[in-house]
């Protein structure tokens, strides 16, 4: 049966790609490093430190940092972050995810966010959306990254569901194999390419549907 649905933030419930995009390539540019949009491709889901570890890699950079450092050069680019994210606000909410709640919460299924960002609970208080959820992972408390399953794991410890119950939200390659390897149905929000993992597929998030997803679920 299904009891909870545990979500992805970024590409998911908001777009904020495009933020995460432009504060990395003001940092990676600033020590000599080009940035485009194929390697952000490789950033959706990955924490933080394993952005910028995989940006140095690409520029040849990987050896010329101490751990010090690059916690300077996370926080620099999370400060670019912060000042991008502050004027998100419910208009930002992707198109069908207020709707896609509200089915949810009529059928009294649970409700968690499961997002590899530290700025989460930020910005899910800009979105507004703060009453639809039962729980919020504190990322900061999570000792493995997407594509482990842990994160997803966590969440359905906190709304006391049991994994096979849930399905899990995701729009990144890594965040697919998260909720498979937590033993969930995954639903995947983009392409085929990259989230052929799913069990079930939708193009953008208009067309995330609860009854569809139920009997897709059952099935
Ligand atoms: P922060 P998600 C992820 O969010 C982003 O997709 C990824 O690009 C970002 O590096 C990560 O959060 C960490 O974000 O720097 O704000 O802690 O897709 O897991 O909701
Ligand atoms: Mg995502």
């Amino acid at each position: 049966l299904l009891q909870a649905a545990i979500f992805d933030l970024d590409g998911v419930i908001t777009d904020t790609a495009e933020y995460h995009y432009l504060a990395w390539r003001q940092l990676a540019n600033s020590i000599g490093i080009d940035f485009d949009k194929d390697i952000n491709e490789k950033l959706k889901g990955i924490s933080r430190m394993k952005s910028l570890e995989l940006i140095l890699q690409v520029g040849g950079k990987e050896n010329s940092y101490s751990n010090e450092e690059k916690e300077v050069l996370a926080e620099e680019k999370n400060e670019v972050y912060k000042q991008l994210i502050i004027n998100i606000s419910e208009k930002d909410i992707l198109v069908g995810i207020v709707a896609f709640l509200e089915q949810l919460k009529q059928n009294n299924v649970k409700i968690a966010l499961a997002s590899a960002s530290k700025n989460a609970p930020a910005i899910i208080n800009n979105l507004k959306l703060k009453q639809y959820f039962n729980e919020i992972v504190d990322v900061t408390k999570i000792k493995r990254g997407k594509p482990d399953p842990e994160i997803f794991l966590t969440a359905a410890k906190m709304v006391n569901v049991d994994p096979q119950n849930c399905i899990g939200i995701e729009d990144a390659k890594a965040g697919v194999e998260a909720i498979k390897g937590a033993g969930m149905f995954a639903v995947g929000v983009g392409l085929k390419e990259s989230l052929g993992k799913a069990d079930l597929l939708v193009s953008n998030t208009s067309e995330l549907d609860y009854e569809e997803i139920a009997t897709k679920f059952k099935a």
